[in-house]
């Protein structure tokens, strides 16, 4: 997968070649180019924002520096999926993960300020798949840090990126419920002891047990979630909620 990203902050994104996702670049499993945004700027000042139209606070992003950044950072062949962080956007959730796991290209357009203007994001979706995407219900100064969580949920799912395939498969989502808890070696710690049922031995009673934490834990913490969920995800020994 290639992934290029606009920003006016490109240390900002220093964290991707770090740790998974460095690994994952050195390994060529995930090409990586961050690309300043006052490298399309043409004045004097390198300005990259303007005040709004119709008032207001703040300032918004100017077309005329983002039209042909993106014109050259999205050029070539396959034509990429365009993101653009914004609280504005559609939730990003696993399911879009998944999706974007598939493409070849993805470009992110980091906002700042007010954001971008919206004829930037128009006029590109004449041409390629955009998507305003929003990371949670709370307001970031920029697309960034947005980014780096997207990309790192996203490289998890690339072949190869994780040591055990699994951990991916299994982890919190994969079944549309939050993952229970976990727990390793001592057996006893500060006189908390391992749950019995781990240390059984039984498969099938500890993936009932784990099933049932994780019933529990989706209803304590996120009951929308089970709400989502289809009558026949329920199986019969799955307790009455
Ligand atoms: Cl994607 N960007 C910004 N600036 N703030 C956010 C966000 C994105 N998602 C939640 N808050």
């Amino acid at each position: 997968m290639r992934i290029d990203v606009l920003t006016i902050f490109p240390e900002y994104l220093a964290p991707m070649r770090a740790a998974l996702l460095g690994r994952a670049i050195d390994r060529g499993l995930l090409s990586l180019d961050v690309h300043d945004l006052r490298n399309w700027t043409h004045d004097v000042h390198r300005a990259v924002d303007d005040s709004p139209y119709g008032g207001g606070p703040g300032m918004v992003m100017k077309p005329d520096v983002w039209g042909p950044a993106l014109d050259e950072v999205c050029a070539g062949d396959p034509t990429p999926r365009l993101v653009v962080p914004t609280p504005a956007g559609r939730p990003f959730t696993q399911e879009l993960v998944h999706e974007y796991a598939t493409e070849q290209r993805l470009v992110f357009a980091c906002g700042r300020y007010e954001g971008i203007d919206q004829r930037v994001v128009d006029d590109a979706a004449t041409r390629m798949r955009v998507d305003e995407v929003s990371i949670g219900d709370y307001v970031l100064v920029g697309g960034e840090v947005a980014v780096l969580v997207m990309v790192e949920a996203v490289a998890r799912f690339l072949p190869g990126v994780l040591g055990n395939p699994a951990s991916a498969a299994q982890d919190s989502f994969s079944d549309g419920l939050l993952e229970g808890p976990s727990y390793t070696r001592p057996e006893v710690w500060r006189e908390r002891p391992v749950p019995d049922v781990l240390r059984s031995g039984n498969h099938a009673l500890i993936d009932r047990w784990r099933r049932d934490q994780s019933l529990e834990r989706t209803l304590r913490r996120r009951p929308e979630l089970l709400d989502a969920l289809p009558d026949s995800s329920f199986d019969k020994h799955d307790r009455a909620l």
